[in-house]
């Protein structure tokens, strides 16, 4: 199939949105290759080809150019915290890029049925702003989608940051003048900005793992992506649809659409732990103690390991209690919901002994909620220890597997051989399908940055220089790259925390060291190898004494072929590695080199 063929065989809308998508997918092409981004249109190419592709009418518009002091990339969570304290620190001269056509990042894009996040979203939210805590009312105990982006945009409004930001422009390069000091960023609509300082905000899951199944061109139904979802949303009333992967994104959407579909089929490789999130209205009592210890709640979160106060983590040992006790405790955090089973005991993340307790008790929900003993069997994970894959949070997830309409297909066994002109064949068998939803997850911490064409001293390119897994100072810098800042980077707490608590640590890290050069008249910040390298050293002997790396994890690359095989998340926790940071902080930033005359 061409990308003519699939334009004229989509049905024609008021506006002609499939035309306008072909021109700008053309044009984006054009200046894309002209930016030598061949290996980055193959992806958007394949993508564009198969699946259903979310993208909003493209306004045309011609190149801007811009000379700003800051530069940042991404319009999610971190972009905006980023803009808003600039806002309130009087800086003007900004200049925002977001690939989106709105603000939200993650939560524009993973649309799909059940998105939810799954952190309670008072700690799921920003502490910059007394304000803005006053003035938000969540409604679920967990927000759904709709109501993260709701509050995500009236972020934006409040901070007045619509006016400084590009839409549906997505950044192909970034190159260091080394003799002007600056920092040239280059986009597929021409535009070309030039800033002092560029701050990567592009999000740790933000670019999908694409589905390279044979046959995929042939399929006669519709292809989704769990994290490219159509902003119309989509009705499975009366089909039979196939889901393939069981992570979070499959665990939280596979209730709803087996709910709506004829036929559910899912297409499971690896088992997830999943525990419930006991979702509901957002409980009175808590918001008003919320409320009332705020400051202490969030300090304590800032100061603890991953950044989720209802964690609230123990210092007893799973080995050090009788089996009865044992059972109660993980049955008390399991009422609870939520990642609170991980806080549990001390010792499940880093003692084998301890982790299969755990994975024991959740076994044995598995086998109590599953009616039939071997699906519940095929749900249980074996392969790897308990909390090493993301741990995932549901909403009736086993339960889904007692409806008549839902089949489990292990597809360990009898692998995924080709999707069809009518569905999915199997070593085992075909299924007629007449959706296939990709929910197999994202290019985790680097995908995004290495979408990018970066450059830092001498022509380096970061791509080149991270082939054998990502370097950092931190997370936050990278040695040969200065004034580049990658907020929640590899290397950095990020995705085993609650992004927010790290998101807002990294910002007003940066922006205390923006407030140091500028005192000094200083205007350059680079990491130096010899630091980087040390640091990259302690994040592997940190990730090494827990069993973390015994998993194949996203977050060591193992999901992405060819991906080097490295643990990229820093696993101290994010007490320990804000003090870290504010230690080289004190120290005159130990381990960066300062230079340069004023901004
Ligand atoms: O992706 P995943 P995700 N054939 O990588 C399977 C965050 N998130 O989008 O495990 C068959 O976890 C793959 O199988 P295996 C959260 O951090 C948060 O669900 O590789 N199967 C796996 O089952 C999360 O961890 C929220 O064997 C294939 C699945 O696809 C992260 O995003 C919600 C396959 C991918 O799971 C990613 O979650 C959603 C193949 N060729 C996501 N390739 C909330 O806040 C892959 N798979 C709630």
């Amino acid at each position: 199939m061409t990308m003519t063929d699939d334009v004229q065989a989509k049905p024609k809308q008021a506006f002609d949105k499939a035309a306008l998508q072909a021109k700008y997918l053309a044009e984006r092409d054009k200046r894309l290759r002209a930016d030598g981004n061949e290996q980055y249109l193959r992806v958007e190419g394949h993508l564009a080809h198969y699946l259903d592709d979310p993208y909003t009418p493209v306004t045309e518009r011609a190149p801007k150019t811009d000379h700003v002091t800051f530069a940042f990339i991404g319009g999610g969570f971190a972009g905006l915290v980023t803009g808003a304290r600039l806002v309130e620190a009087g800086i003007k001269d900004v200049r925002i890029i977001e690939k989106g056509g709105d603000f939200g990042g993650t939560w524009y894009w993973n649309r799909y049925p059940g998105a939810r996040v799954d952190i309670e979203s008072q700690e799921y939210s920003y502490s910059f702003s007394d304000a803005l805590q006053d003035d938000w009312r969540w409604t679920e105990r967990y927000a759904a989608q709709p109501e993260l982006l709701s509050y995500l945009n009236h972020v934006a409004d409040r901070f007045g940051l619509r006016k400084d930001i590009r839409f549906e422009t997505r950044v192909a390069s970034a190159a260091f003048d080394e003799a002007a000091g600056r920092w040239t960023v280059r986009t597929d609509k021409g535009d070309t900005v030039s800033a002092r300082f560029c701050i990567m905000a592009t999000g740790c899951l933000s670019v999908t793992n694409e589905p390279k199944f044979p046959g995929m061109e042939t399929f006669k139904g519709k292809s989704y992506h769990t994290g490219r979802w159509p902003h119309e949303g989509v009705d499975f009333t009366g089909q039979r649809v196939g889901v393939i992967g069981t992570g979070s994104s499959a665990i939280q959407s596979i209730p709803q659409i087996a709910a709506q579909a004829e036929q559910l089929y899912v297409f499971q490789r690896t088992p997830n732990y999943s525990v419930p999130a006991h979702n509901g209205p957002i409980d009175a009592q808590k918001v008003e103690h919320w409320k009332a210890n705020r400051a202490e709640l969030r300090q304590k979160a800032r100061e603890s390991g991953a950044g989720i106060v209802a964690v609230e983590p123990t210092e007893l040992s799973a080995l050090a209690v009788e089996a009865e006790e044992r059972k109660q405790i993980f049955e008390s955090r399991w009422k609870q919901g939520g990642f609170a089973i991980g806080g549990a005991f001390i010792d499940t993340a880093i003692d084998p002994a301890a982790n299969a307790t755990a994975a024991e008790f959740v076994a044995g929900k598995i086998r109590e909620i599953v009616k039939d003993p071997r699906i519940a069997e095929t749900l249980t994970p074996k392969s790897y220890p308990f909390g090493t894959k993301r741990l995932c949070v549901d909403t009736g997830y086993y339960e889904t597997f007692n409806r008549e309409n839902v089949t489990l297909v292990d597809v360990s066994q009898a692998p995924i051989e080709a999707i069809t002109p009518t569905g999915l064949r199997t070593d085992d068998g075909d299924y007629a399908l007449d959706s296939i939803v990709y929910a197999i997850g994202f290019d985790a911490m680097t995908g995004a940055l290495n979408a990018i064409d970066i450059r830092g001293r001498g022509g380096m390119s970061l791509k080149e220089k991270w082939s054998g897994g990502p370097l950092t100072y931190l997370g936050l810098m990278v040695a040969g790259f200065p004034n580049l800042f990658t907020v929640t980077g590899p290397g950095s707490p990020s995705v085993l925390s609650n992004m927010l608590v790290s998101i807002e640590q990294h910002v007003d890290w940066i922006a205390d060291c923006l407030a140091y050069l500028g005192d000094r008249q200083l205007s350059v910040i680079e990491a130096s190898p010899e630091a980087e390298a040390g640091w990259v050293a302690h994040v592997n002997e940190v990730a090494d004494m827990t069993l973390y790396p015994k998993a194949n994890s996203w977050y060591l690359g193992a999901n992405i072929p060819g991906k080097p095989r490295v643990f990229m998340p820093y696993v101290g926790g994010v007490g320990v590695y804000r003090e870290l940071c504010n230690a080289v902080a004190a120290k005159g930033y130990e381990g960066f080199a300062l230079s340069g005359q004023g901004a």
